[in-house]
């Protein structure tokens, strides 16, 4: 049976460090599924079509990644596709007592799906999405930090050119 891992997260927008952590755990487990989360609090700058698309583009590459979205609880989502493992990332230090704390919870909620974290490429243990959005902005040099599909996307939602 072919094991399943999910890797979720806001990806607004998705960046090379997010896209590290998919392709190692493509490389791992069978299937992944990246998941949109669209219930989080954060005031996204895209939308969860656009988020998904652009996904979807920078993994076309990958035949056992496949792009999904849910409103709700992640582990109802991951026990509704029958998911093995969360995969997250880990940067730095500084990320370690906020997936503590989500992992202890969604170990409440259920204590099978176990939680696999895997260390970012070191060049990009800095790299968040909201670093990319706030240099977006003001019209920084982005092409190291994120596909150029996502930089295209970028420059137009920020009027750049
Ligand atoms: N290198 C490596 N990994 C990275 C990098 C990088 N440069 N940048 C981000 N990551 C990793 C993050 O550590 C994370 O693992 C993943 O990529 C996604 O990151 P984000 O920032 O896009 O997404 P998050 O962390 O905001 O996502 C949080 C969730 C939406 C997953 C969380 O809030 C959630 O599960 N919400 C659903 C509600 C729920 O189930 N709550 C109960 C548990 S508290």
């Amino acid at each position: 049976m072919v094991k399943i891992a999910v890797v979720p997260g806001s990806f607004d927008p998705i960046t090379y460090g997010h896209l590290d952590i998919i392709h190692r755990g493509a490389t791992i487990f069978g299937q992944v599924n990246v998941v949109v989360l669209n219930n989080s609090s954060k005031n996204p700058l895209f939308s969860v079509e656009e988020r998904v698309k652009l996904i979807e583009e920078v993994t076309a590459d990958l035949p056992n990644v496949k792009v999904e979205t849910f409103s709700g609880l992640l582990m109802d989502y991951a026990e509704s596709v029958n998911a093995s493992a969360i995969i997250r990332g880990l940067r730095a230090v500084s990320d370690f007592e906020y997936e503590m704390q989500i992992t202890s919870m969604n170990r409440v909620l259920n204590d099978e799906i176990e939680t696999f974290f895997i260390m970012t490429k070191n060049q990009y243990s800095f790299l968040s999405s909201s670093i990319v959005k706030e240099v977006a902005k003001y019209g920084g040099q982005i092409s190291e930090l994120v596909p150029p599909q996502v930089e295209a996307a970028l420059k137009l939602k920020f009027n750049l050119d």
